[in-house]
């Protein structure tokens, strides 16, 4: 049976779970469990920690895990990267207390780093020749500078809040992040077709996110100028209205743009425009 392994509690666990249900397999979340079957797909669910995710695909205990590219790339097991997921989007950055009058990365000479990524970290200071001690801290590293553990740390930043109210500031931004799908390298032909599956679902939720269904009521004299302003997939719906020189235009408009796209085609004679979420789009 093809597991695939998610972090149990912590930041992914949500989402993580949030992902396959919206690609149709139906989680049982009781997060007491540390192995559940999915109902409705050929799939198991292992709860874990993040930190074991990696190790635990690599060595094909689960075949596939949902994880932070971070994790991956720290413990550098060999695994599939198989996709980038959308969520839990991060980066590792070196952060320095900000009394400091930093001109460069050499400033790290000869310093004391607090980390809980010491790998990434000895990468970073390999290829830009920076001689600096490494303190592996596997908690609040934030605090490390303040405490005189360390003088700088390396460590996950999102918002930058926890920074800021460390009194550091953010100087390199060295490794950027997001939830992966991992597989194993040697799933069997079986275990593939699956995968496929997910990936054909997962491709069409994340082309569906952030996209609007759009209708509206358009004088026709207007439609050739509303497919500009709203190009579709191939290209938008239009029908004629039972009132002469009316159509109706539906489309899928990215949520970014909507107002502004909005905004044109009120200018070009739109009206009744009603804007629908969307649950699935099969490209
Ligand atoms: O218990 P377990 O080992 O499973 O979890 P964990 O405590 O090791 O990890 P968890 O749940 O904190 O994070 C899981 C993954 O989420 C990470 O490996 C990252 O890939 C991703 N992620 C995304 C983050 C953040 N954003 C994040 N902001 N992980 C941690 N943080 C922390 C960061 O360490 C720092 O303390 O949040 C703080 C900074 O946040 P801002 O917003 O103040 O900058
Ligand atoms: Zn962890």
């Amino acid at each position: 049976m093809l597991r695939i392994a998610i972090q149990s509690k912590g930041r992914l666990n949500e989402e993580s779970t949030a992902m396959l249900q919206e690609i149709g397999i139906s989680v049982d979340d009781s997060k007491r469990k540390f192995l559940s079957k999915v109902k409705n797909f050929p799939l198991e669910v292992l709860y874990m920690r993040d930190d074991d995710i990696p190790g635990i695909v690599a060595n094909g205990t689960a075949g596939l895990g949902i994880v932070g590219l971070n994790e991956v790339a720290e413990k550098g097991f060999d695994v599939k990267i198989v996709k980038k997921l959308g969520f839990g989007g991060c980066r590792i950055s070196l952060a320095i207390p900000k009394a400091v009058d930093y001109q460069g990365p050499q400033w790290f000479n000869g310093k004391r780093i607090a980390t809980s990524y010491p790998e990434i970290l000895k990468g970073y200071l390999k290829e830009n020749n920076i001689e600096a001690k490494i303190e592996v801290i596997t908690g609040s590293v934030e605090i490390a500078p303040a405490a005189g553990i360390a003088d700088a740390i390396f460590d996950i930043v999102s918002s930058g809040g926890t920074l800021v109210s460390n009194g550091l500031v953010e100087v390199e931004k060295v490794f950027f992040s997001e939830a992966v799908l991992i597989a194993n390298n040697d799933i069997t032909e079986e275990d593939q077709a699956i995968l496929d599956e997910m990936l054909f679902r997962i491709d069409s939720a994340i082309f569906s996110r952030d996209k609007k269904y759009i209708l509206m009521n358009l004088p026709a004299a207007s439609v050739e100028e509303a497919t500009r302003i709203l190009p579709s997939m191939r290209s938008p719906t239009v029908m004629p209205l039972a009132a002469e020189g009316w159509c109706a235009m539906h489309s899928v408009v990215e949520e970014a743009s909507l107002w502004e796209k909005i905004a044109q085609l009120k200018a070009i004679g739109a009206e009744g425009i009603l804007v629908l979420n969307i649950d699935k789009i099969i490209p």
